[in-house]
């Protein structure tokens, strides 16, 4: 029996050592130490054997057995260890590889375009400011100097949340200046800040949508002045659109929260049918703007005897259509993938004044 014991050792560990995968070791495990396996055999013909002899070829066994196993536990670990190199090595991605071009996503034209505006304010030294798209009656219209009997106020031109009480149901910002009143109320002069968001009107045509874009500025210090509105808005003009000298026109207005209030039109040409701002005879509205009335810097706890500030507002939907000459604005929230390739822009391209901010 001794001379079985050996040969079996000798073999069985052979066989573990030659086994390629998991599934042939445990192959191997059950046929030597399962319950039909070759030394579960050997253990029970110990009984027909001298019980002399017994003691000594049961301890032999044993070792086997432990040996075996042993064997089987370590190859196992070797096993496992290099299939997981395997894998590591079969399933390594190389993140430096460029992503496949259709799967690419593109930024949206106003993303873009508010991403370049924020690089062109925040050189400027303006921050960028944010608020709630469901806002207070108070901070939407009332801290703005609208009257509860102004035409925007009423039902048909803004969505109310509720019917509830009429007096202070909530309402989705027609504008981002309550964005401002907030800032001021939680900030102290000076004040240099955009806000550039969503903002939503009852209102859809060709030329309207629900919602649309909107970036508001605000610069309050003790001795702002018109001149202050115009070079800031000269210096973004020329930065947005890329060019030099660009004519603007400043013509008399009205809102409720400047005195005076100022629309901005800058100069430009068409020449067959297409748009180029700068030179030429034509003019384009672009933003309105004004000194913040004094009504307005008090609702924001500013005090008007110590401190005047300017502000303007600009429909970020419209400016993106006449940079890249987007003709239709309802298109751009159709979520229309083939529109979104033709006019999105690479997503790591991201804007810098020093780049000529697109592309
Ligand atoms: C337009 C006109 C404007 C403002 C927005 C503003 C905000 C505060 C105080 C005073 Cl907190 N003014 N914003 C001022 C003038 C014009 O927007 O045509 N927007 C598209």
């Amino acid at each position: 029996m001794q001379e079985q014991i050996d040969k079996l050792r000798h073999d069985l560990l052979e066989q573990v050592s030659q086994s390629g995968d998991l599934k042939g070791l445990d192959g191997v495990r059950v046929a030597a130490l399962g319950k039909k396996g070759a030394v579960t055999a050997l253990m029970k013909q110990l009984g027909q054997v001298d019980a002399d002899q017994r003691r000594e070829l049961g301890a032999e066994l044993n070792r086997l057995k432990d040996s075996i196993a042993e064997a089987i536990e370590t190859r196992r670990d070797d096993l496992e260890r290099s299939e997981l190199d395997r894998r590591l090595a079969e399933e390594r991605i190389d993140v430096t590889l460029p992503v496949r071009p259709e799967l690419h996503g593109t930024v949206h034209p106003v993303s873009q375009v508010t991403n370049e505006i924020m690089a062109i304010f925040c050189e400027l030294g303006f921050e960028v400011a944010e608020g709630p798209d469901i806002e207070d009656d108070w901070y939407n219209f009332g801290a703005l100097n609208i009257p509860p009997e102004h035409p925007a106020r009423q039902d048909h031109d803004t969505f109310y949340l509720s019917a509830q009480d009429r007096a202070d149901r909530p309402v989705l910002r027609t504008h981002t200046s309550p964005v401002q009143i907030r800032n001021m109320l939680a900030s102290k002069p000076p004040i240099r800040i955009i806000a550039p968001g969503r903002t939503y009107r009852s209102d859809s045509d060709m030329t309207h949508t629900p919602m649309f874009h909107q970036v508001e500025g605000l610069v309050v210090d003790e001795k702002t002045h018109m001149g202050h509105l115009k070079g800031c808005l000269r210096d973004f003009v020329e930065a947005f659109f890329q060019v030099d000298d660009v004519p603007m026109r400043y013509r008399p207005s009205y809102f409720p929260f400047t005195s005076p209030s100022m629309e901005v039109d800058i100069g430009c040409s068409f020449e067959g049918g297409q748009l180029k701002i700068g030179g030429g005879h034509g003019w384009l509205e672009i933003l309105g703007s004004g000194m913040v009335h004094p009504r307005v810097l008090k609702n924001g706890g500013i005090d008007p005897d110590k401190y005047q500030g300017f502000a303007f507002g600009m429909g970020i939907d419209r400016v993106a259509m006449l940079k890249y000459g987007i003709p239709d604005l309802r298109a751009f929230f159709d979520a229309d993938l083939r529109w979104l390739r033709h006019y999105g822009f690479a997503a790591l391209d991201m804007p810098t004044l020093y780049g000529g901010l697109a592309r």
